[in-house]
């Protein structure tokens, strides 16, 4: 069964009504299908067949998480020409951090930490398995999504053990998910030109593959809007799909915009036209990702916020701090409020629905009423924290995205709804009078919100 045809009856673009014909279809698009996307001057067209893909996969629902970004070192033993992030010993920026200031770091309310680097050039594999130990103690409620493919090859190395011994090694330390940096673009053409020390595609490829097999779930990245092609996009794109097949081990694909920084290697950002497009590619071409991301950090908060309505289901998270693409002088703020993203997530008319690392959902809050007159528009606080309403057809829900939501038995990061003995078992550190170690930010669900489970049950009674 395809995706309802009355969906695309207004496409002015005939390449975009062979692709709703084929949506309608149930009919797998092809790299011909992803190109005539990029290419197609119908940007609202093209949002349209993304979003009829989107709304089948998780409604009017977009994910985020509250998340910290620890980048633990910028010392980093290869140099590729896109980065502004690396750098060598004696420069004046470069920085490493202890493992007090990481543990520091993510003792707050978060489900999520991400931790990625440089290759350092003297650490031992043993001093990153300790990074996961010494954040699992900090705290051992957040899920920790660490290290890309490019640094597990590097530890391989370092270590001189397989990628199999690696994954082992860094699962039993904490490790929870894989982010999907260091991807680039597949193609080795623009290896050679940018990033000649870095793992080309297959090797990529090969580790996430290991991933999946060991149970770790993985993201995909591309990196867009330098020297590429529509074609290398494209073709990127298909060998995701491709792995996406046989293993069904990826969560979600970020389209990461290039920010020019000092490289000089294109004039210009690449324009929000361009960023929708490309959102709007992945979400038809990636037929077997449950979730596109519009990371808000290299696409602006207002691209962001309206990839929700062009493909995108998910915005990332609070972040608290970025390293990365702020050396490349990205101009979006360093972190974001949970605040502030319910309000991005409804300006784009979407139900915000808070996550963990692994898109369990945690919380939906709910949307605010419809004005109904257009002078109310300008009035109306769209971050305002409203009663919970759940719509009963999510409880039901079998999309992909929402495949957990009726699960209640998911919910159990409420630390101060857990007894004494299964804090114990996490090893939550206890202050006194605070049982759940992280004060009364962690105690309980934002005001004006609830679990959707504690949701049905006031409804039932
Ligand atoms: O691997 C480096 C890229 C990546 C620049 O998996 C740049 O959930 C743009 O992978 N402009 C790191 N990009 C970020 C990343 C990521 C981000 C958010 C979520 C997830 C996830 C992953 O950023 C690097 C590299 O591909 N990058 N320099 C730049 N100037």
């Amino acid at each position: 069964m395809g995706i309802d045809h009355g969906d695309f009856r207004y496409l002015t673009d005939p390449a975009l009504r062979r692709i709703g014909d084929k949506l309608a279809a149930g009919e797998r698009l092809d790299s011909a299908d992803g190109l005539a996307v990029l290419a197609s001057p119908d940007l609202l067209g093209v949002g349209r067949l993304a979003n009829a893909v989107k709304e089948s996969l998780s409604g009017p629902y977009a994910f985020f998480v509250l998340n910290r970004q620890i980048n633990p070192t910028n010392l980093c033993v290869i140099s590729c020409k896109f980065c502004d992030f690396a750098a060598k010993a004696g420069d004046d920026d470069a920085y490493e951090m202890t493992m007090d200031e990481i543990a520091e770091k993510v003792r707050e309310p978060i489900h999520e930490v991400h931790l990625v680097g440089g290759l350092h050039p003297t650490w031992p594999f043993e001093y990153y398995e300790e990074m996961l130990r010494a954040i699992r103690r900090a705290n051992p409620v957040a899920q920790i999504k660490a290290f890309t493919a490019v640094e597990i090859d590097f530890f391989a190395k370092i270590a001189k053990i397989s990628i199999e011994e690696v994954f082992d090694r860094l699962i039993a330390a904490g490790l929870d998910t894989m982010p999907g940096g260091g991807a680039e673009v597949f193609s080795e053409r623009i290896r050679a030109a940018l990033y000649r020390e870095k793992i080309g595609a297959d090797e990529w490829l090969a580790i996430h593959r290991t991933a999946h097999a060991k149970g770790i779930r993985t993201n995909a990245t591309l990196l867009y809007g330098h020297i590429e092609t529509h074609e290398e996009r494209i073709e990127h794109l298909m060998r995701l799909r491709h792995l996406q097949d046989d293993t069904g081990g990826f969560f979600s694909f970020i389209p990461l915009e290039f920010q020019l920084g000092y490289t000089n290697l294109v004039e210009r950002q690449a324009t929000a036209l361009d960023g929708l497009k490309t959102i709007a590619a992945s979400r038809l071409i990636l037929d077997n990702f449950p979730h596109i991301k519009a990371y808000w950090v290299m696409l602006g908060e207002e691209t962001a916020s309206m990839a929700l309505q062009w493909g995108a289901d998910d915005l990332d998270g609070t972040i608290g701090e970025e390293k990365i693409a702020h050396a490349a002088l990205a101009t979006s703020p360093l972190g974001l409020t949970s605040h502030k993203m319910l309000k991005l997530i409804r300006e784009a008319g979407r139900i915000p629905v808070q996550r963990d690392a692994r898109y369990r959902a945690l919380t939906v809050f709910p949307s605010p009423p419809e004005p109904t007159h257009w002078s109310q528009r300008g009035g109306l606080d769209v971050g305002a924290d409203i009663p919970l309403k759940v719509d009963p057809a999510l409880a039901d829900s079998t999309a992909v995205s929402l495949e957990n939501l009726e699960n209640e038995a998911l919910y159990s990061w409420d630390l101060a709804a857990m007894t004494p003995e299964e804090l114990a078992a996490r090893g939550v550190p206890r202050a006194p009078g605070d049982p759940t170690g992280f004060g009364a930010a962690f105690a309980g669900p934002a005001p004006g919100s609830t679990t959707p489970a504690a949701v049905a049950e006031s409804e039932a009674s």
